[in-house]
């Protein structure tokens, strides 16, 4: 029999050799708990970050612009269903899952518990939130578990015509009416912060990434994936006309990156623990919509076991 000894050597060589780990592969237990806390995390935040948008549908300013939002909204439910599907590979089970989102014991991005004040915040979550989460979430295509993996190649296709879509309606604005114009840089004034913050904690306060790190499911640290997000942005924040609000903002020619503000940690720390502006909300309409979509379930499920006994029938027959 292969001894634990060896079963973690190979997959340590397999991590080095940068091969992927696949669901059948042997992993150490606390490889696969980590793997299960961060897709289940990411998982809900896609469903949860429905509902921001999903509020403006209806209020969309033009038919396509509904249209686009509409497409991008259900994009973010394909998100999760890859996502929660990627969990279940490593043995845990959706419905357990989305009990803890729903019962407030699982974590989701802290992003989605800020309000969609205008439709610039349309504009402000794609340049900004699609764009903290391509930065964050390119990476991932090389993160050491296959399946993990392979679902985030489809999520960032798909993030960066978000990132486009909300781009575009910023420059929209930024072009019109002073107002409009004013609405965009309102937009950006609450946005700016709480996007820095999807990055997670300081490198120093951040105590999964060194492991996770070694494992090869993050390539780069938090403050480093924040750092590229600023500088990425600044010069997108400067061809709209706005302004970043930060004084402290300013390029450093030392160290080729732009300098910036110490993050807020107090308001971090009150949203992931449940006391951000829409905390509560969020997660009444997120049960809400798992209650009205029982009969769904059921049909789906019915409709499964349908297919199931009629195969049966006809490898009995055969
Ligand atoms: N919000 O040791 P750390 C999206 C938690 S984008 C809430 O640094 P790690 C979308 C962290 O989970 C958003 N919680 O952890 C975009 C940990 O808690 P636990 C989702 C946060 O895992 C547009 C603790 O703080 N993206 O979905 O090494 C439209 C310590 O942190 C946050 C992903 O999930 C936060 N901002 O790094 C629609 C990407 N930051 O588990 C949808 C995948 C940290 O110890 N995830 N925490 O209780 C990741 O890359 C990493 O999990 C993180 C955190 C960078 C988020």
């Amino acid at each position: 029999m292969v001894q634990e000894m060896d079963l973690l050597k190979r997959f340590d060589a397999y991590i080095d050799s940068d091969q992927k780990i696949e669901a059948k592969d042997w992993m150490p237990d606390a490889y696969r708990k980590t793997l299960i806390r961060q897709i289940s995390q990411h998982a809900h935040s896609e469903i949860i970050g429905m509902l921001p948008e999903g509020n403006w549908i209806t209020r969309a300013p033009s038919l396509q612009r509904k249209a686009i939002l509409l497409a991008k909204v259900q994009d973010e439910a394909g998100h999760g269903l890859y996502l929660y599907s990627a969990a279940e590979t490593l043995g845990v089970n959706r419905e357990e899952l989305l009990d803890a989102l729903h019962k407030g014991k699982a974590k989701y991005s802290s992003i989605f518990n800020y309000p969609t004040l205008t439709w610039a915040d349309m504009g402000a979550i794609g340049w900004l939130v699609d764009g903290a989460a391509i930065m964050n979430q390119v990476p991932l295509c090389k993160c050491s578990y296959g399946p993990y993996a392979r679902a985030m190649v489809r999520v960032c296709k798909e993030e960066s015509f978000h990132q486009r879509q909300g781009f575009q309606i910023m420059l929209n604005l930024c072009n019109g009416t002073k107002e409009q114009k004013e609405m965009a840089q309102d937009a950006l004034n609450r946005w700016w912060w709480p996007s820095l913050m999807m990055f997670g904690p300081n490198d120093e306060s951040s105590m999964h990434s060194a492991q996770s790190m070694k494992w090869k499911i993050k390539r780069f640290s938090n403050d480093e994936l924040r750092q590229r997000f600023v500088d990425m942005s600044v010069p997108q924040a400067e061809l709209l006309g706005l302004t970043i609000p930060d004084e402290q903002l300013k390029w450093n020619e030392a160290t080729g990156h732009y300098d910036f503000g110490p993050i807020d940690w107090s308001e971090f720390e009150a949203v992931v623990s449940g006391n951000g502006p829409c905390n509560r909300e969020r997660l009444a309409t997120r049960v809400k919509a798992h209650e009205n979509g029982e009969w769904v379930r059921a049909a789906a499920a019915a409709h499964a076991a349908k297919v199931a006994k009629r195969k049966s029938l006809k490898t009995d027959a055969a």
